[in-house]
Parts: C-alpha cells; sequence; structure tokens
C-alpha cells in the first residue's frame, strides 16, 4: 500500500491544552506520527511526500472565511506582540450572537473553535495544509487506480467541520480525501469513522448529503468528547436524511461489542453500494490509549482491517487518533496489513 506522509507535520508542536483545570502537552504530539512511520516503512510500505495541492481545493469542503483565519491567525496574534500557543477562553453559546464573527483575535479564535484543547502555533497552518495535501494525495492514488491508499496525516482531521476546529483538528483531511473522490469520477462514497471519538466535523460536512455516506463508531457522547454531536438518533437531514449512522458505544467495550458493531456499519456501507470508501483511522479504541475507554488488544486491528478489506471497494485510509504513542504504529500498521491479507 502506497503512503502519503509530510515531515511538516513536525511544525505543529509546543501548544498545551487543557486538560483537567491544566495546561498540559498536548496528547496529539509529533512523535505520534514518527512511530507510525517507522511502523509502515517496516511493514515494506513506499513512503512518498504529498503533491502541491492548490489551497483553493480546500474550499471543497471548508469556509473561505474559516480558511482565512487559521492561515493568517498566528501572524495576527504575533502582530500584537504576542507569541507561543493561542487558545479560546470564551464561546457563543445559546443566548449570544452566533452569527456575528469579532473583529479581535481572542474573538475569533472563540468564534471559530468549539473547545480549549486545541492550539495553533506557528507552524499549526504549515503542518494542517500539509495533512490536508496528504489527504488529497492519497485520494488521487485511488482515483488513478491502485486500489488502496494511506494518508499518514498529522495533525488529524475528523472533528474540523465545515467553519469550525477543535479535537485537535484543523482542516478535515477524511472530508476533503471523500471530496477529492466525488469530484474524479466516484459517484457514491462511503466514509468509516473507526476513530474512538466521534467524527463530528465529517458529520457536520455531509450532514445533508446523499452522496456520501457517514458511518461512525466511538464512546458515547454522553460521557465521551465531542460530547454534543454523535448521538443514535442523528440520521442526516434534508436529501442527506438516513445518511448518517452513528453507533455509540459504552466504556470498557472489547473487541466483541466492537466487532458485532463494526458488523453492523460495515452491513450499511455494503447496503449504500459505495465506489469508493474512506476510513477515518484513529487508533484511539486500543486498551493501552491515555484519553479512551475502549478496550482493543493490539492483535484486534489486523481483524479489523480484515473486516474493512470485505467491502472491495477502492479505499483511503487517513490517519485520526490514538495516543498510546509508543503503540500508535503497531497499531496502525496492523489495520494496513490486515487490510492487504
Ligand atoms: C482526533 C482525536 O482523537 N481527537 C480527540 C480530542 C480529544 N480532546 C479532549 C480529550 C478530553 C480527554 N479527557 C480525558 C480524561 C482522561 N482520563
Ligand atoms: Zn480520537
Amino acid at each position: 500500500m502506497k503512503v502519503v506522509h509530510s515531515p511538516l507535520h513536525a511544525r505543529h508542536d509546543g501548544g498545551k491544552e487543557l486538560h483537567r483545570g491544566e495546561l498540559v502537552p498536548c496528547f496529539e504530539m509529533p512523535v505520534r506520527a514518527d512511530y507510525i512511520l517507522k511502523a509502515v516503512q517496516r511493514a515494506g510500505f513506499e513512503v512518498t511526500e504529498p503533491r502541491p495541492f492548490a489551497e483553493d481545493s480546500l474550499l471543497r469542503v471548508h469556509d473561505a472565511g474559516f480558511v482565512d483565519f487559521l492561515r493568517t491567525a498566528h501572524t495576527e496574534w504575533r502582530a500584537l506582540g504576542k507569541d507561543g500557543f493561542m487558545l479560546p477562553g470564551a464561546f457563543p453559546a445559546r443566548g449570544m450572537r452566533r452569527d456575528h464573527i469579532p473583529a479581535g483575535i481572542n474573538g475569533k479564535l472563540g468564534y471559530y473553535a468549539f473547545d480549549s484543547g486545541t492550539p495553533i502555533v506557528e507552524g499549526t497552518w504549515d503542518a494542517a495544509l500539509a495533512a490536508a495535501r496528504c489527504a488529497l494525495t492519497a485520494a488521487s492514488w485511488v482515483a488513478e487506480g491502485n486500489k488502496s491508499a494511506y494518508a499518514l496525516c498529522r495533525p488529524p482531521g475528523h472533528h474540523a467541520g465545515h467553519s469550525m476546529y477543535g479535537g485537535y483538528c484543523f482542516l478535515n483531511n477524511a472530508a476533503l480525501a471523500t471530496q477529492y473522490l466525488r469530484d474524479h469520477g466516484f459517484a457514491r462514497v462511503a466514509v468509516l469513522d473507526v476513530d474512538y471519538h466521534h467524527g463530528n466535523g465529517t458529520q457536520d460536512i455531509f450532514w445533508e448529503r446523499s452522496d456520501v455516506l457517514f458511518v461512525s463508531i466511538h464512546g458515547n457522547p454522553d460521557t465521551e468528547y465531542p460530547y454534543f454531536l454523535g448521538y443514535a438518533d442523528e440520521r442526516g437531514a434534508g436529501a442527506g436524511e438516513g445518511y448518517t449512522l452513528n453507533l455509540p458505544l459504552p466504556h470498557g467495550t472489547t473487541w466483541d461489542t466492537y466487532s458485532t458493531a463494526l458488523d453492523a456499519a460495515m452491513d450499511t456501507i455494503g447496503r449504500f453500494t459505495p465506489d469508493a470508501f474512506v476510513v477515518s483511522l484513529g487508533v484511539d479504541t486500543y486498551e493501552g490509549d491515555p484519553i479512551s475507554h475502549f478496550k482493543l488488544a493490539a492483535g484486534h486491528f489486523p481483524l479489523m482491517g480484515r473486516r474493512l478489506a470485505e467491502l472491495k471497494v477502492p479505499t483511503v485510509f487517513v490517519q485520526e487518533g490514538g495516543y498510546a504513542v509508543e503503540d500508535i504504529g503497531t497499531n496502525v500498521a496492523g489495520v494496513l496489513e490486515g487490510f492487504l491479507r
């Protein structure tokens, strides 16, 4: 399987997140990508740098003002004499203006962000754009006839919506890959999100679409991040009604329960008869993950990969979460190798 990866990911580093009332270094750290890279190289996969897609390709999925904000936020911050990482401190909640974009940088941060766990540093834009290009490159390889490809994206993307960011995500890499496939001859694309956290950004982007099926298996948002989306009764709207499927699972979920949900997800995806398949591949379902509560063992990831391959449709894998850094490479390579078996 061809792998696309950019060393520019390392530019997104040095930020902190609000965790249990304290600012701590982000669980989403550069070494994650280093471990994955080593593991896919060990597995014998060829690794290439992304193609240089124009920034315009982002607008197929994201709002132009939002993209401008991400591109310029840290420059604007530095122009005010500040430095270091940027986090929002106030958000537009019920009873406040949600249609007005404040002129100042702190207001803009709260307008576009939805959490206090996703710092913007000087290199964030370079890294996020490189990750988006990785996803687009993997999609282009599949559009050109490859049966599968893996985008080793960092930062991840599935929490980023049409015009908002959070959950360590800025640009929605999986949504960009999906839309690229739609624009290059694949009439129906299914997205399966297996990250521990609900893919709220991807769901947001395709909510009213019947050409993209979005299915997500994740920790129950009643107790798990991102809390405000990902419930089983969310099924899409308008033309997209019935084209979103959420399968929330409880704390302590083991492979037994997980694989039953995966079978249900794959049955729904099979009935959709997609022309292409995008997998948002988070491995934070692993029992050793420091911020998650499922109990998949390393040996279950190849089984997951094998189950995904049964669809027999051109497939783009896009890296999402996974924070047990020393095991993340093994678990990702496990899925990819299981898929190829
Ligand atoms: C891409 C992805 O996996 N994003 C996840 C973002 C989660 N951010 C907030 C996590 C809050 C975790 N609280 C942890 C309690 C740990 N015992
Ligand atoms: Zn996650």
